[in-house]
């Protein structure tokens, strides 16, 4: 079984109606699936990947000496002399940084700020595409899952994009590239290594691979999906192992609601729904304590009356 491929652009051709019915598919089943023929421009996706790992060779030296390698150096040198060890459940063996729109950018390599600067304005119109046609499978107005994020045009959405590269590891059996879990917000659009693998989705209980496939987007619905769609788009847990050979790269775009922005159930209004109201920092607040734990318990806590 292997995660959905969709050929997006056949969304403005005849094939329309199968186009949107695979991409309910991806979306209800699987919580995860990729698009090619995306339309960003495959030049923008090369220059893409040389900056990323341009701006990780700057960076290696610093993480040869970081807290994941000491940790796994420490519990190798314990095994050495005879003792037990377990894996690590606290950290993970990934290099990253977060790029915002106000936040400070690398300088280096010198095309770095205003290839990514090009690069997430493609992949935030993507997302609000992707967001447009899960409005149309899901029966509400055009433009409805933008509106909720943004509160109904208020605030922008928050944009982040998270660049992460996972460098050889020694030792997978001690230590995960990143543990298990949900991603807090709407959608999540990933541009992965062509080669190195590593990316696992949780289908049906069992760990699946999220196939390495050149220059395609993998794209992810978040908790934020999951309750405006009333459960019907399950945001999908997910992890990456580590792997001994191979520095695997990804990059990852969020398109969140705004800290301010109201979220409640869109689907199921006048019926039942399983969700709080809340707002989106609040969700935030908690889910940074509990990313790795099981969701549920996050959408208690939000519906919880605040203390005085
Ligand atoms: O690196 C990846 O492929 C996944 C990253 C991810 O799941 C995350 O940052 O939340």
């Amino acid at each position: 079984m292997v995660v959905p491929v969709i050929d997006f652009s056949k969304l403005d051709r005849v094939e329309r109606a199968e186009t949107m019915a695979q991409i309910a598919d991806g979306c209800e089943n699987w919580g995860f699936f990729q698009l090619v023929n995306h339309g960003i421009p495959l030049e923008l996706l090369d220059r893409v990947k040389k900056v990323c790992s341009e701006s990780y060779r700057l960076r290696e030296a610093a993480f040869r000496s970081s807290e994941p390698v000491q940790t796994l150096e420490r519990l190798v040198e314990a095994e050495r002399r005879g003792e037990a060890v377990a894996p690590v459940d606290d950290m993970d063996w990934e290099d990253i940084f977060y790029l915002h729109d106000d936040n400070q950018w690398p300088s280096d390599p010198p095309a770095f700020k205003e290839t990514m600067r090009e690069y997430r304005a493609e992949l935030k119109k993507l997302a609000e595409r992707v967001m447009e046609a899960m409005d149309e499978n899901l029966g509400l107005d055009k433009g409805r899952m933008k509106a909720a994020f943004t509160g109904d045009g208020l605030h922008a959405p928050f944009f982040g994009t998270k660049v992460s590269h996972y460098p050889p590891c020694p030792r997978p059996d001690l230590i995960t590239g990143l543990r298990a879990h949900t991603d807090a917000g709407g959608v999540i659009l990933l541009f992965q290594d062509d080669k190195v693998g590593g990316l696992e989705v949780l289908k049906d209980g069992e760990w699946l691979d999220v196939q390495p496939l050149a220059d395609a987007i993998v794209v992810n619905t978040g908790d934020q999906v999951e309750v405006l769609s009333n459960g019907r788009y399950r945001s999908a847990w997910h992890r990456v192992l580590p792997m001994r050979n191979g520095n695997r790269r990804s990059i990852a775009s969020f398109y969140n609601p705004a800290f301010e922005a109201a979220i409640s159930p869109a689907v199921g209004e006048g019926g039942a729904t399983a969700y709080p109201d809340y707002v989106f920092g609040d969700y935030m607040d908690v889910y940074n304590k509990q990313k790795f734990d099981a969701k549920e318990p996050r959408f208690e806590a939000v519906k919880a009356p605040k203390a005085a």
